[in-house]
């Protein structure tokens, strides 16, 4: 079902203050940043410098607008990890085979991610209290 770990995402308040704490720290470098405006974010990819493409990534999300998913884990969570995403080749087959064994995915339909990636979500309450995002990326050209 799951091909690899996509990415971590990580809520933060401040992107531009997040994306210097994890160069300057880490060293890792942002591969791709945009706004999202349905799901209320502007974020950030980050790697390390020596990962081949494809490798996990780190996300850093930041809120758009107060009613926004970032903004809610914010106010109740604090900065800190959000998400776990698992790329899969077909996120229609994925979301079916979930649903088959009983989990709940957020939406009915896959939904715009990172990158014109198609995503959904499995409830937390139904993953061990994790965020599972599904990601089929963007074919390539
Ligand atoms: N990880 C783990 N648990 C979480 C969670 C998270 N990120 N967000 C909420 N929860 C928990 C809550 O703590 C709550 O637990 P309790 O009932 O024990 O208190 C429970 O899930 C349900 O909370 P809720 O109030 O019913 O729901 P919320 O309004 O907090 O919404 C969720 C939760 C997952 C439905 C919402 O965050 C959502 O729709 N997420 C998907 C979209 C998203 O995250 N977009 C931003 C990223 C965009 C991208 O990746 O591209």
């Amino acid at each position: 079902l799951v091909t690899a770990v996509d990415h971590v995402g990580i809520a933060v308040p401040d992107l531009e203050a997040a994306i210097a704490f994890h160069r300057e720290t880490f060293g890792l470098e942002v591969t791709h940043s945009e706004v999202n405006e349905e799901q209320g974010v502007h974020e950030a990819m980050l790697r390390a410098p020596g990962d081949a493409t494809g490798a996990t990534q780190l996300q850093l999300l930041a809120p758009l607008r107060e009613d926004s998913a970032i903004a809610k884990f914010l106010d109740r969570s604090g900065p800190g990890l959000q998400q776990l995403a698992f790329r899969v080749t077909d996120v229609e087959a994925a979301m079916s085979a979930l649903r088959a064994k009983g989990l709940r995915l957020l939406y009915d339909e896959p939904r715009r991610g990172t990158a014109n990636s198609r995503i959904n979500f499995v409830h937390p309450k139904d993953a061990g209290g994790v965020l599972v995002e599904l990601v089929e990326p963007a074919e390539v050209h």
